[in-house]
């Protein structure tokens, strides 16, 4: 078994939309299991580290900026190759690229306003999720984990 966590995002524009339950029920309904779950609102040195790989780039200030400007809903997701599942549940960066049926496909429009943010490998999840979980934060639901695993 690869039981993974990642670190999942539901942006300021899925708070904003009222799509906050209709993304997390997705997760969960795919089986995954939420250990973790904020509502918070970033400040600019958090979602700076947060996106750090794009530090440099074109869009870097406006992600930033929009990030920060609402609250936003991070969640601790885990289950089995819970990493790339979550990215495809989600569908690809680009919403005109996005399947339909990817949350994305069904709910986007635009690349700045995609609605939810899943960690894109082992070494980001655990990055990220320490920038927005502190250890205490996470409740085991390893039963829970095994009953969808092995039914
Ligand atoms: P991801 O969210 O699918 O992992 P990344 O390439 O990591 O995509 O980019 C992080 C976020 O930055 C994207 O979700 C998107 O909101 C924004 N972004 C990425 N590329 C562009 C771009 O070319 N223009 C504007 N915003 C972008
Ligand atoms: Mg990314």
């Amino acid at each position: 078994m690869a039981i993974e966590a990642t670190l999942i995002l539901c942006k300021p524009d899925a708070v904003s939309r009222g799509l906050v339950g209709e993304i997390v029920s997705r997760i969960e309904r795919r089986g995954y299991i939420v250990t973790a779950m904020r509502m918070m609102q970033l400040d600019g040195d958090r979602a700076r580290a947060h996106y750090a790989e794009h530090d440099g780039k074109p869009f870097f200030a406006d992600l930033v900026t929009f990030i920060t400007s609402a609250p936003l809903v991070a969640l601790a997701v885990e289950g089995e190759n819970a990493i790339d599942g979550c990215r495809q549940l989600i569908g690809a960066t680009d919403p005109l690229k996005a399947a339909p049926g990817s949350i994305r496909g069904d709910f986007a429009q635009t690349i700045g306003r995609n609605l939810v943010h899943g960690s894109d490998g082992k070494e980001s999840a655990r990055r990220e999720l320490a920038i927005f979980f502190k250890d205490s934060d996470f409740v085991s639901r390893r039963h829970d984990l095994e009953r969808w695993i092995h039914g």
